[in-house]
């Protein structure tokens, strides 16, 4: 990808290429906007991840609960983003049977009931069982060590749909 392209990018058609890296977080991208021109797709990931470890733990919070939850009503109802729908299908979350779906269910509240925000973890790199296994492994992590567990996932999350968007050329595209 010409990264001259990005720079070429409108500031609303910059926040439409870009406002999903993070789920549901177009401000992210608005945010980072004023700091171009950026050199490489690997500033403009810096940036972001900038902005987001600079926010204090409320803000990382804020983040982190506007995710759905993995194997969640959302999946099943196909209210999902584009991104995350991928994302669970190619772990195989929309595959899974009765017992399975119930044990997500119970675990994800157990989670969200005692951190405040759902369990974040990046899917396309996992499948149904580690992912499984994470929530109850991560369940016993302490509040703070949390925060900062799952926003390492988000990054993760996000570097992988910024590489998405410069293989399959989306921004050359407009
Ligand atoms: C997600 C999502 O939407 N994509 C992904 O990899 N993980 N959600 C989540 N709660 O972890």
């Amino acid at each position: 990808m010409d990264v001259g392209a990005i720079h070429r990018l409108s500031y609303e058609d910059f926040v439409s290429v870009f406002g999903n890296v993070v789920e549901r977080c177009p401000f992210i991208p608005a945010a980072v906007w004023s700091q171009r021109p950026f050199p490489s797709v690997a500033a403009l990931q810096a940036a972001i991840f900038d902005f987001i470890e600079a926010l204090p733990e409320s803000g990382k919070e804020g983040i982190l609960r506007c995710l759905s939850d993995l194997a969640g009503k959302e999946l099943r109802g196909g209210t999902l983003s584009r991104e995350s729908r991928e994302e669970q299908g190619a772990a195989g979350l929309d595959r899974m049977d009765a017992a399975e779906v119930s044990r997500m269910a119970r675990l994800n509240a157990q989670y969200k009931e005692r951190f405040g925000f759902p369990f974040v973890m990046c899917a396309r790199t996992s499948d149904k069982a580690a992912i499984e296994e994470q929530l109850r492994e991560r369940l016993r992590n302490a509040h703070a060590q949390e925060i900062s567990r799952a926003v390492e996932e988000v990054k993760k999350i996000c570097r992988l749909r910024l590489q998405d968007l410069v293989l399959t050329d989306q921004i050359n595209k407009l």
